[in-house]
């Protein structure tokens, strides 16, 4: 059986704030393998897509416009259980009461704006990240 692989984002706000080597690290340090890097300045249709499950919310025009605003860097890891592990690393959603060790807990604050900006994006089950990854790595 071939390892499990997810879709990593980290998003804007952190390749803006020079967090992607931080970031990195810690996925390495986890001891998840990268398999696949790249710099993508990610255009509406592709963010629409990726997160469709969102669209109507009232975070969604935000939300897209957030992630069209920079640069992203998107990774290919891989791992046993990488697409649990790298959530766990992640946090929650919501930066101000992810806990403290996880990334978006120790970088992550509210800065008072419609769209939370947590620095990173990670699949969420086996079926998301096979259809993120055919997205972002095509
Ligand atoms: P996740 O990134 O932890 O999987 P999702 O619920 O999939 O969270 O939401 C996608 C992204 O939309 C979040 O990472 C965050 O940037 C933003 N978001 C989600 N829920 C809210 C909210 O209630 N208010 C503001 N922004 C939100
Ligand atoms: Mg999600």
């Amino acid at each position: 059986m071939s390892a499990e692989e997810t879709l990593i984002l980290v998003k804007p706000d952190g390749v803006a704030r020079g967090l992607t080597g931080e970031i990195l690290r810690r996925v390495e340090s986890k001891g998840y393998r990268l398999v696949d890097i790249r710099l993508v300045t990610a255009d509406r249709s592709l963010l629409a897509e990726h997160y469709a499950e969102h669209e109507g919310k009232p975070f969604f025009e935000p939300l897209l416009e957030f992630m069209s605003s920079g640069p992203i860097v998107a990774i290919r890891a891989e791992g046993n259980r990488v697409i649990e592990g790298f959530r766990a690393l992640a946090g929650a959603t919501d930066p101000t009461v992810a806990l403290p060790g996880t990334i978006r807990g120790d970088l992550g604050r509210d800065w008072g704006l419609k769209v939370q900006q947590n620095l990173v994006h990670g699949s969420d089950s086996s079926l998301s990240a096979e259809r993120e990854l055919k997205l972002w790595f095509s």
